[in-house]
């Protein structure tokens, strides 16, 4: 693997500011400092042993991204260096919404050669930022975000960052063509019709344009595909459909099984794991081997522990687990792909420890599931109050022709969900499709509140997953954070072919 930023630089085995003294400094202290610096930027990244051409997001240090001290706001400038356009999102931060990094008509994306400054009050945990435009994610711009709190330097243990993508030799504009049945060039025009918010005409249920009228995707088999009035009876003969692409890697830290990462850890080590999901269309499980871990937070939010070594990962979802080494030796941490054999991830070592050759590929992962999410519990849950506004939103879509939606429309053209300041909103998340939808609400942290219409009193995250099959997700949150929200599905396929509508507050002009 050659990159033209350093691959150890590139996201390092422990972060650096793992090691931040116990006594940062307070929030007005450090008000004055200095932005950070985040380059958006072009890179080689070998894969298989064959160069690609991908984006990066480079922080201070030459690393992947950046980590803030407690109390450090969230002050960066962010300089496009790729020489397209692009724009970041800071992945379930809370900023004010100019600064979220949505292609909204008002806060477009920024040209090449120019330096966008951002500054606000960071929550804490484990975060990250990926780009918002087009399609650029599938081209690995991505990268961790983490806020450390002073509890957790008080933890004493060794950070560690697992940032798991998916990677394909092809552009995500072919990668998509092939799914829609249509040119890399229309298609490219599609993804780019994300940004056309302010063109919509709401009740008009056509799909976008590329998709309608697309029924033949050569060379594809696609078990069990339904409508979603067959979808209701759910006959046996049925399956969800999991992988809608095929991809030629998947990227533990940028790396595979071949040279994977690894880890130097202690003899009996105490570890923070800091787990993303960074792919563009892939779920994982998290498989910790032998280790026991406790999952501590979800999305950057604490949770009540829950013991286990296998762990489900919806896209763009984190997991932090606690990890206590039971001795010296080798530990593998594999993130493998659901449906699938493909497998990567990083290698905890203790020191003299030899390093076996780890597969790229091992036995058949199952579909990634809400059973973890069933069992969790937010340390900090939203106070309880009944709902001001109760809303249904119904995901639909299907392979052929390949296009998602919401409520039966479809991205840009869809009607708003008006929020006024202060209410409790509850939002049912019901997927009539055969495949699973990762969704997620910029701008605000929402509850779990109930999985498939039993009541819990669940996480606390940004995103969540609605499994297939009138598979069903209650959401609660308050709405105290004025401005425009895409909720959309995080899978960039289904989010390009239309999976995406706006919560709009009351007073905020389109
Ligand atoms: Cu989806």
């Amino acid at each position: 693997m050659s990159t033209t930023v350093s691959r150890r630089s590139f996201l390092g085995a422990a972060l650096a500011a793992g090691a931040l003294p116990a006594g940062a400094l307070p929030a007005g202290a450090r008000a004055s400092a200095a932005p950070k610096r985040i380059n958006a930027a072009t890179r080689v990244l070998e894969v298989n042993g064959r160069p690609a051409r991908v984006f990066g997001l480079i922080g201070p240090d030459g690393r992947s991204g950046i980590s803030l001290a407690p109390g450090e706001r969230f002050r960066v400038e962010l300089a496009n260096e790729t020489g397209a356009r692009t724009l970041v999102h800071w992945h379930g931060q809370l900023p004010p919404w100019m600064q979220d990094g949505f292609p909204w008509p008002q806060t477009p994306p920024i040209a090449s050669g120019v330096v966008q400054p951002y500054d606000y009050a960071p929550i804490t945990g484990t975060y990250w930022m990926h780009s918002h435009h087009a399609m650029q994610e599938q081209s690995l711009m991505a990268a961790p975000l983490i806020v450390h709190d002073v509890a957790e330097l008080r933890e004493d243990r060794q950070e560690v960052v697992l940032m798991v993508e998916d990677f394909t030799f092809r552009t995500p504009d072919e990668v998509l063509a092939g799914l829609v049945g249509t040119t890399a060039a229309a298609a490219r025009a599609m993804a780019e019709n994300v940004e056309a918010a302010d063109e919509r005409k709401a009740g008009d249920t056509s799909p976008p344009p590329g998709a309608g009228g697309m029924v033949n995707i050569a060379g594809r088999t696609m078990p069990g595909m339904a409508t979603a009035t067959d979808s209701m009876s759910k006959p046996a003969h049925m399956q969800m459909d999991l992988n809608d692409i095929h991809y030629d890697a998947l990227l533990a830290n940028d790396r595979t099984f071949a040279d994977p990462e690894i880890v130097r850890v202690e003899r009996s080590g105490r570890i923070r794991l800091r787990i993303i999901n960074g792919a563009s269309s892939s779920q994982f499980w998290i498989d910790l081997g032998e280790l026991v871990g406790q999952v501590v937070a979800t999305d950057g939010h604490a949770v009540h522990p829950v013991a286990g070594s296998r762990f489900p990962i919806a896209t763009a979802q984190r997991l932090d687990i606690l990890v206590d080494l039971p001795r010296a030796g080798v530990f593998p941490i594999r993130a493998r792909l659901e449906g699938s054999r493909q497998q990567t991830g990083i290698v905890f070592a203790t020191a003299g420890a030899q390093i076996p050759r780890i597969a790229d590929h091992a036995q058949l992962a199952p579909p990634v599931d809400n059973s973890l999410e069933a069992r969790l519990a937010a340390t900090a849950p939203l106070p309880l109050r009944p709902a001001d506004l109760v809303r249904t939103v119904a995901l639909a879509g299907a392979m052929k022709p390949y296009a998602w939606s919401m409520n039966g429309e479809y991205w840009p053209r869809t009607t708003p969900l008006i929020l006024g300041k202060g209410q409790r909103v509850e939002i049912e998340l019901v997927n009539h499709s055969m495949m699973a939808h990762p969704i997620h609400l910029h701008g605000h942290a929402f509850q779990v509140v109930a999985i498939d219409g039993r009541t819990i009193q669940g996480a606390v995250r940004d995103t969540v997953l609605v499994p297939p099959m009138m598979g069903r997700v209650r959401i609660a949150f308050d709405a105290d954070n004025p401005g425009r929200w895409p909720l959309h599905c995080h899978n960039l396929y289904h989010m390009a072919t239309g999976m995406m509508m706006e919560f709009r507050y009351q007073g905020i002009a389109a």
